[in-house]
């Protein structure tokens, strides 16, 4: 039987709904920042959206939260995050969910349970360690029903910081409902993964600090939100942390100023071929929950949503100067 058949035909749709919205973003935002409409650091999701969609939409972000790398546009996306909020983050207006002080990099927003996108290879891991701290002390207290758990994104050129490996620790020793979650692209900018580790599955590393460690598929969105979902269960019932190595694949360089001459065409294409965006959407039309007219509507809408985006982070002003000492400190 056809996967996407024991799923609810709306959950589907919207999964692949969202996973456009970050292809479409991401393409958007590149096309922008080359206008010179975006600058500074900028850093493209595009092949990588079933690890941050697959995963987000197995959590209850009423009590769950998410903390991430540079490369956060898609998990904003995936936290509620208003994509023209997104984009005005980008062209660094007031109106940005950071109020234009954050720029790619760190799209933050509490209410939405997204701590942050984090520019210092790694910093995620010793925060989300700490918010998955506080999820547990408050649970202790009584003040939650149900435990929250903490996802944290991070590269794999992250997991050689000593912040990596402390904190991989604390979390067994505390036993905290964390979920360290590797974005294993293969690359830490252009340098590939069996060059600088001795081991290219990191679930192997979580055996070190006696906690459980699993892979998952990141190219595809079941296998992805599958595979989660069971580990977020086990967290949150047994307040345990996980390591997950996810393979997944990005489809741009590292940044916006690179070519990307260290890998293969070949290579490059072998995972195009595995699009996640693609693959659901097919399995749908097979299982016929979805017909070619709908899928290109659906892209339509999406396309004229990121279109609104950029309009109005182009209307939008860039914050005063007197708010420059301000969102420094918190209250
Ligand atoms: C502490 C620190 N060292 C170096 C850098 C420069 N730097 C930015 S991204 C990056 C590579 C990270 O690769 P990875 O963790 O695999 O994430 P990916 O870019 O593949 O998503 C490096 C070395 C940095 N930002 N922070
Ligand atoms: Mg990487």
């Amino acid at each position: 039987m056809s996967r996407v058949k024991k799923y609810d035909k709306q959950f589907l749709l919207d999964s692949l709904r969202e996973m456009l919205t970050m292809r479409r973003f991401e393409e958007k935002a590149g096309q922008m920042y080359g206008l010179k409409k975006i600058g500074g650091f900028c850093h493209l999701y595009n092949g990588q959206e079933a690890v941050a969609s697959g995963s987000i939409r197995a959590l209850d972000l009423s009590k769950d939260y998410v903390l991430t790398s540079y490369r956060d546009h898609a998990h904003a996306i995936g936290c509620g995050i208003e994509p023209k909020k997104i984009m005005a983050e980008l062209y660094g207006k007031i109106t940005g969910v950071s109020r234009g002080k954050g720029g790619s990099m760190h799209m933050f927003d509490p209410e939405k349970h997204m701590l942050g996108g984090n520019g210092i290879v790694g910093a995620q891991i010793p925060l989300a360690t700490g918010t998955a701290f506080a999820q547990a002390y408050w649970h202790k207290l009584g003040k939650t029903k149900d435990l929250g758990v903490t996802l944290c994104y991070f590269g794999d050129g992250a997991i050689h910081q000593g912040a990596f490996h402390e904190s991989l620790n604390l979390a067994r020793i505390w036993d905290l409902p964390v979920i360290y979650l590797v974005e294993n692209n293969r690359f830490g900018m252009g340098t590939a993964v069996k060059r600088v580790s001795a081991v290219e599955d990191f679930n192997l590393k979580a055996s070190g600090y006696d906690i459980e460690g699993r892979i998952l598929n990141g190219m595809d969105f079941l296998d992805m939100y599958e595979g989660i979902t069971e580990i977020i269960k086990e967290s949150r019932e047994n307040g345990k942390a996980f390591l997950v190595d996810v393979k997944t694949y990005r489809y741009k360089g590292h940044s916006m100023s690179d070519p990307a001459k260290y890998r293969t065409k070949e290579e490059l294409e072998s995972f195009k071929n595995q699009d996640p965006i693609h693959t659901l959407m097919a399995e749908m039309i097979e299982a016929k929950m979805l017909t070619e007219d709908e899928y290109k509507k659906m892209d339509d809408e999406v396309k004229q949503l990121i279109k609104d985006a950029v309009d109005f982070a182009d209307k939008s002003e860039e914050p005063p100067l007197h708010t420059m000492y301000e969102d420094i400190y918190a209250d």
